[in-house]
């Protein structure tokens, strides 16, 4: 039961990376969090099933249901973890060519008086980035969300193992080999700092 509403604001400057679907990102049904089974309750909201997807790259998802158990809109301005020196709340936009790009969600996630807010591989989550270690499957992960009241909430995410919707961090190029990913950033490094020595001869 998707209520929320989904701000589809088109604006390049904020588009931040390409998501590229490398399999079916239905057929991942045994690694989904089973509905009702873990439950954690704030004053505003509640959250079901909240679980991380286990990582040993420095980017990943954190999903669940939020569900406004107050009679007041609220929104949640944004999301931090001790884990991510970065977090942003993104959406998934599905491109005319096919193709789907995560870009933070402007304004924020509002939840709607009694309303139910999913975040889910695919769709609306959670982003943490630059993440400082690995998270294995099983492994439990402190997430604080901030509201537009200025109040804090910490909920805990379970990391679980899951292969659908694939997101793929490909500002330029798809790392579709995962092995080759550090030689390539390496060389792309290299080729930027010479980029940047040319640029800076000219000043
Ligand atoms: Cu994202």
């Amino acid at each position: 039961m998707t209520t929320a509403t989904l701000r589809r604001v088109v604006a390049p400057a904020i588009l931040i990376s390409a998501l590229v679907l490398t399999g079916c990102a239905s057929n991942a049904t045994e690694t989904e969090p089973e509905a009702g089974t873990d439950i954690q309750q704030t004053d505003v909201f509640t959250i079901a099933d909240p679980w991380i997807k286990a990582t040993d790259t420095d980017m990943t998802g954190v999903f669940g249901t939020i569900s406004n158990i107050t009679d007041e809109d609220f929104t949640i301005v944004s999301a931090s973890a001790d884990i991510a020196d970065m977090t942003e709340l993104h959406e998934t936009i599905v491109q005319s060519d096919g193709s789907s790009v995560m870009q933070e969600i402007e304004g924020g996630i509002t939840v709607p008086a009694r309303e139910d807010y999913v975040l889910e591989p695919g769709g609306n989550h959670i982003m943490l980035m630059s993440l400082t270690g690995e998270i294995l499957p099983g492994d439990t992960v402190s997430v604080t969300l901030t509201t537009d009241s200025g109040e804090e909430y910490e909920f805990d995410a379970i990391a679980k193992e899951y292969t659908g919707a694939q997101e793929t961090y490909a500002p330029e190029h798809d790392h579709s080999e995962h092995e080759h990913e550090h030689e390539h950033e390496h060389e792309h490094e290299h080729e930027h700092e010479e980029h940047d020595h040319s640029e800076h001869d000219h000043e």
